[in-house]
């Protein structure tokens, strides 16, 4: 990284991924001059602590990014759509966590262990979207696969915690469980059905085709990020009662002979990958490992005995920091030292 250091804004920096971006920000020392610290106007009097300073949240406006280099977006798609527009007309890149931006074909959508080039396109727009946080695990292993074997099709399941959320969820499934152990009345009010001790298939509202929004964010995301149109998804995805760390089931059908051993060595160093696979020692993915740190966990690699060239394999990331926060910042890592 340069010596360059950037006036930076968080918008949404009150939410759960807001929160962990002014984290990873501090973490990984990225290089800031000046932060802002952005939320709506529910959360004007609150301060935030960035390197030990105490910092007021000021209310997102039109004019919120004059001076800015740097924008991190966690404010939902409504807010991105009508904001970061305007902080580009002030000079403003923008990275965005939402969903607002992902599809739109002159915004690069990138997970930096994959597709870093894309990042590049982000003149188009001034925005630079972070993918789906399901989606983002997924791909940092199979872009490995898809280059050496060529993929045909994947079917994934996920499990996924409630902290995609936000912490209304992660109250949520506390204050069930605490109820449920005490024989007490439970409450719902995030989810469309109790979430302690429960599955709900169900992650965001049906479409037409009777999938979930967080279903085909899955299948389109990844074709993206991909840059393969041809690749067939299919998703299931499944709210758990975990409170961090998304896991998957996905199995891979690819074109050219895959062998499960092979997949292992390719895996065992690609970056931002820890292969977790000795199976009859206990040692496999697992969310509670997950969480808290930034690598994806993947294990369980296994040949697909019912198709000619498949495997399996089980994975598990912290959706708040990979699948979010740590992905933004790696972005705005590589936007301020190679494109600003
Ligand atoms: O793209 P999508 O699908 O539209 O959704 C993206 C949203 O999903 C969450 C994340 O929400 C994001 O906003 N998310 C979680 N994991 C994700 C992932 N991996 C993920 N998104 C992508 N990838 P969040 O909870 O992390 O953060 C929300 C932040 O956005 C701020 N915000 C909302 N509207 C805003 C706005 N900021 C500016 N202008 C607006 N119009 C929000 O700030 C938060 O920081 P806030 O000030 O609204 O809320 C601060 C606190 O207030 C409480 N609260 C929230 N809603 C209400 C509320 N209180 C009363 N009434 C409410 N309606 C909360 O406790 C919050 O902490
Ligand atoms: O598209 O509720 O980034 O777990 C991330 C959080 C979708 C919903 C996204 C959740 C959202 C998801």
């Amino acid at each position: 990284m340069s010596e360059r250091k950037f006036n930076v804004a968080v918008a949404g920096a009150t939410g759960a991924v807001g929160n962990q971006m002014i984290k990873c920000l501090e973490e990984r020392n990225f290089p800031v001059k000046s932060i802002k610290l952005l939320a709506s106007a529910r959360s004007i009097g609150r301060k935030l602590t960035f390197r030990g300073e105490s910092i007021p949240v000021e209310e997102l406006k039109e004019d919120s990014f004059k001076g800015v280099e740097i924008a991190l977006f966690s404010a939902g798609a409504g807010t991105s759509l009508k904001f970061a527009p305007m902080a580009y007309k002030d000079g403003c890149a923008v990275i965005d966590n939402s969903s607002g931006w992902r599809m739109d074909p002159e915004v690069p959508l990138v997970v930096p262990e994959v597709n870093p080039h894309a990042i590049a396109q982000y003149t188009k727009k001034g925005i630079i979207a972070n993918p789906n946080c399901s989606t983002i695990q997924m791909v940092v292993p199979l872009v490995h696969i898809h280059k050496k074997y060529k993929i045909k099709r994947i079917v994934v399941s996920t499990y996924q915690s409630v902290s995609g959320t936000g912490k209304k969820a992660i109250d949520e499934l506390f204050d069930q469980t605490r109820a449920l152990i005490n024989f007490l009345p439970v409450e719902r009010k995030v989810y469309p059905h109790r979430i302690a001790f429960n599955c709900l298939p169900q992650i965001d509202v049906f479409l037409e085709n009777d999938y979930t929004k967080e279903e085909m964010k899955m299948v389109n995301e990844t074709r993206k990020i991909l840059e393969d149109n041809s690749i067939g998804v299919t998703a299931t995805t499944v709210r758990v009662p975990v409170f961090f760390g998304h896991s998957e089931s996905i199995n891979v059908e690819t074109y050219e002979p895959i062998k499960a051993s092979d997949v292992k060595d390719l895996l065992r160093n690609a970056p931002g990958i820890k292969l977790v696979d000795e199976p009859k020692k206990g040692l496999y993915p697992l969310a509670i490992d997950a969480a808290g740190q930034d690598l994806t966990l993947v294990g369980r690699i296994r040949q697909d005995e019912s198709v000619p060239n498949g495997i399996n394999m089980w994975i598990a990331a912290d959706n708040i920091r990979k699948g979010a926060a740590t992905n933004a910042v790696q972005i705005a890592e590589i936007l301020g030292s190679k494109y600003l």
